[in-house]
């Protein structure tokens, strides 16, 4: 009953959302399809009506909401829109609208415009000069009577609602705190009138009393990265970054998404359902309070090592606009530039030598890293690729990532010249102290261990005087594990 937190929002202001159209878009609940009449109901009077088993109406009764059981004809009091003498397509009744169809859950709930009406009318308790019994609210009390007596037939399972503390809301801040008590006295009672009859008849209660007194006692809430505060919103729909809209009543859409997990959790727990509730995501998304954004990939580097050593990635510099979906971020690389990711994974990986052997990684070819943040909600970006070199150890000379025997060959087949090619240490002339700096850089193949055999070793003529010659060998054995 009332209009101001069943209502539906959405076709008077956009981005604005209750808790029941927050569990429609969150596939939680059906309400049904919303009805083509124009709704009598204070938000949609110039567009389309309610959903079709959305019932909330300010003004409302018990008598009519709970027990009416025909389509609206009966009980509108909305005629005078042109074209729309009736909604033929609302139910008004909880009772018509559950033994119609097949609704399986229902909640009743009077609105904070019902509560704070009759606080208004207690104007000296507006000027501070009561401390206030609350009569006008007790009075509300037939309503719960009516509850009581309201034909709760099985299927059905209700969820009746403790209302959250109107004395503590922001619109009364600037009560006396003699008031404020006196109307949180009041709430409490009625709140343990209204958990004692859900009680009487086996049915859910949610209880916005506590939900509010948590958010306020813990000064606000975090929700999947942003803050929310116990405040009101700084007007408009700039800022719905708080509990309230501006006017201090209303909670705003986050708000409302909490207490739609309110209503998952009374359903589930007096009831055995398991419906699952909102995500902390969904409760920023669905509310328009964090729009999903995909990230933003940061490849790192450039990246420079030496052949036959571990490669340190570093994608720490990729974040994402929704500052909640950080800490969810996914890795995906490319290293050896094929365009194909999974090469490795993580936010900093590191790899070995022998790894980056595995993807083809050498010495002569310049590969374009790149990485894919994937947010895990949706949003995948893929880095602008950079640079990875893998400069060749010395002696290295045929350029293949490892020095082993095939560059002794190298050095055999150039031996006394002065053949760059063959120039390891780069002294200009290829002789026996290239051999040794291919030895002091050993890579044993990449793998090592097996013997390895030198072809013919090469054959060096030193002419010591005219006429006579020797002819001097040298040989080199490679053996398993070393060199000799
Ligand atoms: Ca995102
Ligand atoms: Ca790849
Ligand atoms: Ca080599
Ligand atoms: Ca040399």
């Amino acid at each position: 009953m009332g209009d101001s937190y069943s209502d539906e929002y959405s076709p008077i202001a956009a981005g604005l959302y209750n808790w029941v159209e927050l569990l429609v878009a969150g596939g939680r609940a059906d309400f049904g399809p919303f009805a083509t009449f124009p709704s009598g109901d204070p938000r949609n009077t110039g567009g389309a009506g309610s959903y079709t088993y959305n019932y909330a109406k300010g003004g409302a009764t018990t008598s009519s909401a709970l027990g009416s059981t025909t389509f609206l004809p009966t009980v509108n009091n909305n005629n005078s829109q042109p074209g729309s003498p009736n909604r033929p397509d609302i139910w008004p009744g909880i009772r018509g609208a559950g033994t119609s169809a097949a609704i399986q859950y229902a909640s009743q709930e009077i609105g904070g415009n019902d509560m704070l009406d009759q606080i208004i009318n207690r104007q000296k308790l507006l000027l501070g000069l009561d401390s206030g019994t609350m009569n006008p609210i007790l009075s509300r009390f037939e309503q719960i009577t009516n509850i009581a007596t309201a034909n709760y037939t099985s299927p059905l399972k209700m969820v009746l609602v403790e209302y959250p503390d109107l004395g503590s809301m922001p619109v009364f801040g600037g009560l006396q705190q003699i008031n404020k008590d006196s109307i949180r006295l009041n709430m409490t009672y009625f709140n343990n009138s209204v958990a004692a009859l859900a009680a009487v008849h086996g049915l859910a209660t949610v209880d916005l009393f506590s939900l509010w007194d948590n958010l306020r006692n813990s000064n606000g809430t975090t929700i999947h990265g942003i803050y929310i505060s116990p405040g009101t919103s700084g007007g408009g729909l700039a800022d719905l970054r708080s509990a309230w809209l501006s006017d201090g009543l209303h909670p705003t859409p986050i708000f409302q998404a909490m207490w739609a997990n309110a209503f998952i959790g009374a359903l589930n727990a007096t009831y055995g359902e398991s419906i699952a509730a909102l995500s902390p995501k969904e409760m920023v998304t669905l509310t328009g309070l964090d729009p999903q954004q995909a990230p933003i990939a940061n490849a790192g580097g450039a990246y420079a090592i030496a052949a036959h050593n571990a490669l340190a990635l570093n994608a720490s510099a990729s974040t994402d606009p929704n500052v909640g979906d950080v800490p969810f971020l996914q890795y995906s690389w490319d290293i050896n530039g094929d365009g194909i990711f999974g090469d490795a994974t993580g936010a900093q990986p590191d790899l070995s030598w022998a790894q980056l052997h595995t993807l083809g990684i050498g010495v002569t070819t310049t590969y374009r890293v790149a990485v894919r943040v994937d947010d895990t909600f949706g949003g995948i970006t893929t880095s602008l690729p950079v640079d990875l070199k893998v400069a060749a150890l010395p002696g290295d000379l045929n350029l293949d990532a490892d020095v082993d025997v095939s560059d002794i060959q190298v050095v055999a087949g150039h031996w006394l010249t002065n053949d760059a090619v063959a120039d390891a240490n780069g002294d200009g002339s290829v002789d026996i102290s290239d051999v040794q700096t291919i030895a002091a850089h050993w890579t044993a193949g990449g793998g090592g261990g097996a013997a390895v055999s030198v072809p013919e070793p090469p054959t060096v003529t030193l002419v010591l005087a005219a006429g006579l010659a020797w002819a001097m060998s040298c040989a080199a054995r490679w053996r398993s594990g070393g060199k000799s």
